[in-house]
């Protein structure tokens, strides 16, 4: 992570979690986001397609009701997705939405990335929270490997914005976990991701960019393979030992007050106290590490996904196409 972020940054993430970057959107960007939010509908909430698209869809059936689930995952994802659709969320929305370039310029212009180093940074999709006070909190979690996510590293940052108060007061807070970087399994959440390539590629033939892509694992016969080097890819990432309350941090920010954590390090969420309705807007970034593999640009039921750089030298969004992108973008992560 020294590699991605600016000195300040990298140190106060691994010291309390999260860096906030002296950040304050106004209420035109708050208004602008909350539009944003009512174009979309609650059935837009594409949070389940995590459970329905998996590896295991695609490997032999164990039994004839393996067989049927993993027919019905694969044709008919939706009927999963939705059981899992408003479980936390009223709303939960993974998109490339038209909010995305207004609130990173916005952020741009006002220092964003003062906070990182010189390297380009994968604007992978943004993220709409929207609950209410009658739905659950999410507890304790990292956000693991997910297969429709795909091309993912230990290091994928949130840049994060409440779109109201978040206090003592409202409740809704996000807990983030402190000194992550000492846990027994940090240091090598990168390499893992490279162990896994290295399964993947004794049995697919890299594309002519060299790179491994999702659907080259799931239409080649390969998955028998694939599943299990992708669950060991997800047991390798738990930490053998949940943190405890006493060491996360919890986050107070104001509406439109932007800051960064590492969403594969552990967080929650308190229960939200308010009648009102708790939305909180963020945006996914992945550094473009050499891991072999190659971004999806669409993904949870054909969103749009992994469409813009952040250019670190000339301090603006480039377009990125990530399936005609040379390897030559991709940077070492050891
Ligand atoms: O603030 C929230 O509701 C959830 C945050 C979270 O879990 C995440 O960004 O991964
Ligand atoms: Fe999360």
């Amino acid at each position: 992570m020294t590699q991605l972020l600016s000195p300040q940054a990298y140190q106060e993430i691994n010291e309390h979690g999260y860096f906030k970057l002296g950040i304050k959107l106004d209420q035109s960007y708050i208004t602008q986001a909350r539009e944003v939010f009512a174009s979309y509908t609650e059935t837009d909430s594409n949070f389940g397609y995590h459970y329905s698209n998996t590896i295991d869809n695609y490997s032999k059936p164990t039994s004839l009701s393996d067989g049927v689930k993993k027919f019905f995952n694969r044709n008919f994802p939706v009927i999963l997705a939705k059981k899992y659709r408003t479980n936390i969320y009223s709303k939960c929305v993974f998109d490339t939405s038209p909010f995305m370039s207004v609130f990173m310029q916005a952020c741009i212009n006002r220092g964003l990335t003062d906070a990182f180093a010189d390297k380009d940074i994968l604007l992978s999709h943004d993220i709409l929270f929207e609950s209410g006070r009658q739905d659950n909190m999410f507890g304790f979690h990292y956000d693991p490997f997910s297969w429709d996510v795909f091309y993912q590293s230990g290091d994928d940052l949130t840049i994060y914005m409440p779109l109201q108060d978040l206090n003592e007061h409202s409740g809704g807070r996000l807990l983030v976990e402190k000194n992550a970087h000492a846990i027994d399994n940090f240091a090598t959440r990168n390499s893992d991701i490279y162990d896994f390539y290295e399964t993947c590629v004794r049995y697919v033939e890299p594309n002519e960019y060299g790179l491994i892509s999702r659907e080259a694992l799931q239409n080649n016969k390969v998955a028998d393979h694939i599943a299990p080097a992708y669950q060991a890819l997800l047991t390798a990432r738990l930490r053998k030992t949940p943190p405890q309350l006493s060491e996360m941090s919890v986050i107070n920010a104001q509406a439109g007050e932007v800051f960064i954590f590492n969403n594969k390090n552990f967080h929650a969420t308190e229960p939200w106290k308010l009648n009102s309705k708790r939305q909180n807007y963020s945006i996914r970034t992945m550094p473009l590490y050499d891991f072999g593999l190659q971004p999806p640009d669409i993904f949870l039921d054909n969103r749009k996904c992994n469409r813009f750089v952040l250019d670190m030298k000339q301090l603006c969004l480039k377009e990125f196409n990530a399936k005609q992108t040379r390897e030559s973008v991709y940077y070492s992560w050891s």
